[in-house]
């Protein structure tokens, strides 16, 4: 992409009502523009992120044996009279009339819905021991809709649901979601920690909610500091396996959010190991049994009779995770994108737009990095130098090439690596295997 053909509408002014600093640089890089309290509109560098974020998740899902399908925004509320929670839900839920009077909502979650699409497609036991999930926008009118798209009221998540005959195969789905997640956040360079949430009326301890620590984080969170140091699972990790060692290690070690912390079991922890934190919620799964199935009657043949199906629910906050992200990574220049979710890979800066030189060097570059499927950024712009230094530091690509006529003359061009600060000399012609090897090997 050429810059001159973006659309980057970067802020001077660091905007007042920004309180974190992922809100400020998502705002300041022309990644986001609010249109409403809680509400923003995606603008092409934001998008790519979150797009990128996305894919991520969907891939995770997919691999662990999950399978997408698409559902709306719009929610008929007889749903939701059904399962009971339209009165329950409270005003966070933004209720809407059309124009038969028919009452609707925009959908803060999907239990209802998808209880419903399961009901009308499945009859006999055999049709169940499956997850659907879909990535769709989420209204929900919060009180305080605060920093930026950590709680917006418009926001994207991941939510899946699983169905299944009875208790222990519910929880073996629990743990494929729970496995998928651990590999999700660690892809996106975060390590989010399982900790124990609250399972509400339905008991047993499958309930955890994944948090990311960060000083501006809205939950208060107590753990073994081990939990900091462990390694996910890895890529080839095979779902229809045991799980059950890596859930043990993952929550085998104290680690609640405030909600459910135990004072006493934490204090009983070494000192030294205790971690004492704030965090971001970038995930939230539920084992919640028959609870939905009940009160919505789906029910499958069995060969002992009728049951009701054993459901769960697993999300994950996508558009909070670019907040997330960039509360872990940044400087005081702009953001530092770990490469997997980079809105570009490279930049290419032409220090002297229009020096014919420069212009034939940016320009065989920028189609060699793309030809090995390389995101570039080409500042093809008639800009001073110093403002497309400060501009790539602010959108931050993990690497930015620099073409200047001075370098050229011996044949050289910069080469800036955003995550160490380091800057190397190249030889213009060895620069495009140099750049695509280090980007392969970073992700
Ligand atoms: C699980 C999937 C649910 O809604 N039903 C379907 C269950 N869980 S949850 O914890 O309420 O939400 C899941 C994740 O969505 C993100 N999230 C938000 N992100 C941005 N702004 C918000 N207002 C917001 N509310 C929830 C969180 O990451 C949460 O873990």
């Amino acid at each position: 992409m050429r810059l001159s053909a973006f659309y980057l509408p970067l802020l001077k002014e660091t905007p007042g009502d920004a309180q974190i600093v992922s809100h400020r640089l998502m705002l300041r890089a022309g990644m986001l523009r609010q249109q409403a309290a809680g509400i923003y509109a995606w603008l092409p560098l934001g998008h790519r992120v979150l797009r990128k974020i996305e894919a991520i998740v969907r891939e995770e899902q997919n691999r662990a044996g999950a399978v997408e399908l698409l559902m709306p925004t719009i929610q008929p509320a007889s749903l939701w009279h059904e399962s009971g929670r339209y009165d329950a839900y409270g005003p966070e839920m933004l209720r809407i009339t059309d124009r038969h009077d028919r009452e609707m909502l925009y959908g803060p979650t999907n239990e209802e819905m998808i209880t419903e699409i399961f009901r009308g497609g499945v009859r006999s036991y055999k049709d169940v021991g499956k997850t659907l999930y879909h990535i769709q926008w989420k209204f929900r009118d919060e009180v305080r809709p605060r920093f930026g798209v950590m709680r917006g009221r418009e926001f994207l998540m991941k939510d899946a649901y699983s169905f299944d005959l009875d208790a222990a195969s519910s929880r073996k789905s629990y743990l494929k979601m729970f496995t998928a997640y651990l590999r999700t956040y660690h892809r996106m360079g975060l390590r989010a920690i399982p900790m124990k949430a609250d399972t509400g009326p339905i008991g047993g301890d499958l309930s955890h909610e994944f948090i990311v620590l960060a000083d501006t984080g809205e939950s208060e969170v107590f753990a073994h500091r081990s939990l900091t140091e462990l390694a996910p699972p890895p890529a080839d990790i095979d779902f229809d396996s045991d799980l059950e060692p890596i859930f043990n290690a993952w929550t085998g070690q104290y680690a609640a959010t405030d909600e459910m912390h135990d004072a006493a079991a934490f204090e009983a922890i070494p000192e030294a190991d205790r971690l004492s934190a704030r965090g971001i919620e970038v995930g939230h799964i539920f084992y919640f049994g028959t609870k939905y199935s009940k009160a919505m009657n789906l029910a499958v043949d069995a060969p002992d009779g009728q049951r009701f199906v054993e459901m769960g629910s697993y999300g994950i906050g996508v558009s909070r995770l670019m907040g997330a992200l960039i509360e872990a990574y940044h400087d005081e220049y702009g953001c530092k994108w770990p490469v997997s979710v980079a809105p570009f890979h490279c930049g290419i800066i032409n220090l002297k737009a229009g020096d014919a030189s420069t212009d034939e060097t940016c320009k065989t570059l920028y189609r060699t990095l793309e030809d090995q499927g390389i995101e570039v950024l080409y500042d093809d712009t008639g800009d001073r130098a110093g403002e497309k230094f400060a501009r790539m530091d602010l959108i931050c690509l993990p690497f930015a090439v620099t073409v200047g006529p001075r370098g050229l003359k011996e044949g050289k061009v910069e080469l800036k690596t955003r995550a160490t600060g380091e800057k190397d000399e190249i030889p213009v012609d060895k620069v495009a295997a140099i750049v695509s090897d280090r980007i392969r090997s970073a992700l």
